[in-house]
């Protein structure tokens, strides 16, 4: 059975089980939670978290020094940084809209009183920039500051390339490194079926219904929004840019997709989001290991969309009428504030602390939405890394006319799996 059939399953069941056991016998929820759900759950973040540096900073050195010279480096962070800029953009315009036409937050009584929100502090944007240099290297690697890691990696590939034969061992020792990553990848994704059950079922389960009702309108906008984006922006950037026909590209993609949104985290699951993407897109590594991780730090469409209704959901609950300078702001603010966070569970929530303070918005209205954000954040999660997934494509084939050295794509494809 393909891989991404178990997972299917793996989250239907869990689904199933959370939301019957939530109606019918919370009591009994609370049990298979504790002893079973979350313990799964556990173990797969875990283990695919487990990987993430090591596979960030062997792919990123690979990559940078498989791309052969800084000028291809140059040519594609460029590609890929412009294609994420623009394709936030489009994702909160798309959430602004189809909030101000459907106005969830005039489709109820909500109660503003009990709302408050402590918006941790998200780093503002110029340290962000100013950090990106690792003071020290290793602290970056054992604190897992993505930025930091990938800069560390790119100045070392660029050595690696300068260098030459002179550090051929190391260019091996490092593509080994990789190999067993990558093998390790494959040995956890075996237990992704049964990891993706325990964190549905225990967010599904967790979830007060009434929750859920509540809140029905608010969060069909952001799944509307996030369907369209993935369908229209991706769908097309990937067939007219990519040349690649997008139902093979959204089925190629689907099992990082189902971890995407089991974990809720791109960060732990970028070790599959790499790995889909070469076995199953044939994107070439250097270019899926540069793009991806980058894309999962600073790229983050899925959570710009729910940044926009939630801005709009936010006002019009609060009863502020928006200016179009404001409303301009949101955007800028929402895309420069994805650059900032790392790809964790709930990191959306603080970014939009930043864009509601940006035009005067009250910070406490998150209160709000507070209770079915992680739902939420499975599915924009899944948004985001398929942006990521979709720029390395394009990139990959953009690059192909400057005869991109071929990275090794690996043979066996985990549809067979
Ligand atoms: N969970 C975040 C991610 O990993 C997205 C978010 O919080 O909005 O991409």
């Amino acid at each position: 059975m393909k891989l991404t059939t178990k997972i299917l399953i793996g989250l239907g069941l869990g689904a199933m089980t959370g939301l019957i056991l939530n109606i019918f016998s919370p009591e009994l929820f609370t049990v298979f939670d504790k002893f079973l759900f979350t313990p799964l759950g556990k173990i797969f973040i875990n283990l695919i978290s487990m990987l993430v540096v090591p596979i960030v900073l062997f792919s990123i050195i690979l990559g940078t020094a498989g791309l052969g010279d800084p000028k291809k480096l140059g040519r594609i962070g460029f590609k890929a940084v412009s294609y994420f800029l623009a394709t936030t953009a489009i994702a909160i315009i798309i959430g602004l809209v189809l909030a101000f036409l459907i106005k969830p937050g005039l489709m109820g009584q909500f109660d503003t009183t009990g709302a408050e929100f402590n918006a941790e502090k998200a780093p503002p944007i110029s340290e962000t920039f100013l950090n990106l240099i690792p003071a020290n290297p290793f602290e970056a690697l054992t604190s897992g500051n993505m930025l930091q890691v990938i800069v560390f990696a790119l100045f070392i590939g660029i050595a690696l390339t300068a260098l030459g034969d002179k550090t051929k061992g190391i260019v091996n020792l490092v593509e080994q490194g990789n190999d067993i990553m990558m093998y390790l990848v494959e040995l956890v994704m075996k237990f992704a079926p049964f990891g993706t059950f325990g964190l549905i079922a225990t967010a599904i389960g967790s979830q007060g219904f009434d929750a859920i009702k509540a809140m029905g309108v608010y969060m069909l906008v952001v799944v509307l929004a996030l369907i369209i984006h993935a369908v229209l922006t991706y769908g097309s950037t990937v067939y007219f840019l990519g040349k690649m026909n997008p139902f093979k590209f959204f089925k190629g993609f689907a099992p990082a997709m189902g971890v995407a949104f089991s974990t809720s985290s791109s960060n732990a699951t970028l070790p599959v989001s790499m790995e889909t993407a070469q076995k199953n897109l044939r994107v070439p590594e250097p270019v899926s290991s540069f793009v991806q991780p980058l894309g999962a730090t600073i790229n983050m469409d899925g959570t710009a969309i729910m940044q926009g209704v939630a801005t709009i959901f936010i006002a019009q609950v609060y009863g502020v009428d928006l200016t179009m300078t404001e409303i301009v702001t949101v955007v800028l603010t929402a895309v420069l504030a994805s650059i900032g966070t790392a790809g964790v569970p709930g990191v959306g929530l603080i970014m939009l602390a930043m864009v509601l303070q940006s035009v005067g918005l009250p910070v406490e209205g998150i209160g709000l939405i507070l209770g079915i954000d992680r739902l939420l954040d499975m599915a924009r999660t899944a948004v985001n890394i398929t942006g990521d997934a979709a720029c390395a494509v394009i990139v990959a084939e953009t690059e192909k006319k400057h005869s991109l050295q071929k990275g090794r794509s690996r043979i066996t494809n985990t549809e067979d799996k």
